[in-house]
């Protein structure tokens, strides 16, 4: 697109509503004009998933607003590549936009899975004070010391993750014991499983369903309304209620692609996803209620696993001193102020 569109897009920006003035003025010929800007969003996540749902909502939000001059397209299911892979192409600038979750992430920033300590949140207050507070500040600090990546103010929802096995349901740790489970990409999950003496193996999300089908593996742990959207129940018989990690997704942009943008670009993009993201959440808290009858409708026997046995056990595994000393006790005491005490 002409570098006059851009200008008057830019210009006009600084009124209160951009669209409104700018189609006023005749300034713009209407959809059928090439964005000049154009950014690529990648997730993990299936396109039924509330994540995609409010991203495709964002992006015809964006293009309205701008009327074309800003157009973001969304990948889901890891079509542009593996979590792996497209953490690459975010930090090469080959993808714009990429929610991450923090596990996954600290394959970069290690210091970022401090939200995924086991057992730390009780609940959605805590996670949320957590994490459009202190703790989300500490950790987008330490993202954007990576120079290439920074990470938009809120988090997406992933939920409280839990473990869906076909062989046998984890009703207590015993139950876990030498279980071959597939994890994310992630030191920290690995870690929690190794400690509670299962068989943790690391896949991509994008090979879970075929890892499951196949009996590669005997399980998966990830949130409620993932194993829904994702139809792991067609390839799992018990849901065991471990909620043992709360899990997000970062929105990590790259920093010089995203700086490409003239500034009231880069607050429409900011405005909308922040408003996507906390649609999401509220997506994710209704269907909490809904999704466990949803999944026992699909077959799956969901299991109770009261966490207590789960944390006398990482504790004597050493599991919190060990994440303590790698965190640091800055860090940590951010952690704490949120969830109390852990050891
Ligand atoms: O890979 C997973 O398990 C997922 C989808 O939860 C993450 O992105 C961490």
């Amino acid at each position: 697109m002409s570098d006059f569109t851009r200008r008057s897009f830019i210009k006009t920006a600084s009124l209160a509503s951009a669209a409104v003035a700018a189609a006023g003025m005749g300034l713009y010929s209407g959809n059928s004009r090439a964005a000049d800007f154009k950014l690529k969003f990648a997730n993990n996540l299936p396109i039924s998933h509330p994540m995609n749902i409010r991203a495709r909502e964002m992006a015809k939000a964006i293009k309205e607003e701008t009327n074309g001059a800003l157009s973001v397209q969304v990948f889901p299911s890891s079509q542009l590549g593996s979590d792996t892979d497209t953490l690459a192409q975010v930090r090469s600038g080959a993808v714009d936009l990429f929610s991450l979750s923090p596990v996954i992430l600290g394959t970069l920033v290690p210091s970022v899975q401090i939200s995924a300590v086991g057992f730390a949140f009780k609940d959605y207050q805590q996670v949320w004070s957590a994490m459009d507070g202190a703790l989300g500040e500490h950790v987008r600090g330490e993202i954007a010391k990576t120079g290439t990546l920074f990470a938009y103010e809120r988090m997406w929802d992933n939920g409280f993750r839990v473990t869906t096995t076909s062989t046998r349901p984890v009703a207590s740790p015993d139950d876990l014991r030498g279980m071959k489970l597939r994890v994310p990409p992630s030191p920290i999950i690995m870690s929690i499983f190794r400690a509670l003496d299962a068989a943790p193996t690391s896949i991509n999300f994008a090979e879970v369903y075929s890892a499951l089908q196949t009996r590669i593996v005997e399980g998966q742990e990830n949130p409620l309304t993932l194993v829904s959207s994702a139809k792991l129940y067609e390839v799992q018989k018990y849901c065991s209620l471990t909620n043992h990690v709360w899990d997000g997704f970062w929105m990590l942009g790259n920093s010089a692609s995203i700086g490409r943008l003239p500034p009231e670009l880069q607050a429409v993009l900011r405005k909308h996803i922040e408003a996507a993201v906390l649609a999401q959440r509220d997506d994710l808290a209704k269907l909490e209620g809904t999704t466990r009858d949803t999944l026992k409708g699909k077959g799956l026997e969901l299991v109770d696993s009261p966490a207590e046995p789960f944390r006398a056990k990482l504790r004597s595994a050493n599991y919190y001193a060990d994440w303590h000393e790698k965190f640091g006790d800055e860090a940590w005491a951010i952690l704490e102020q949120f969830s109390g005490k852990l050891a």
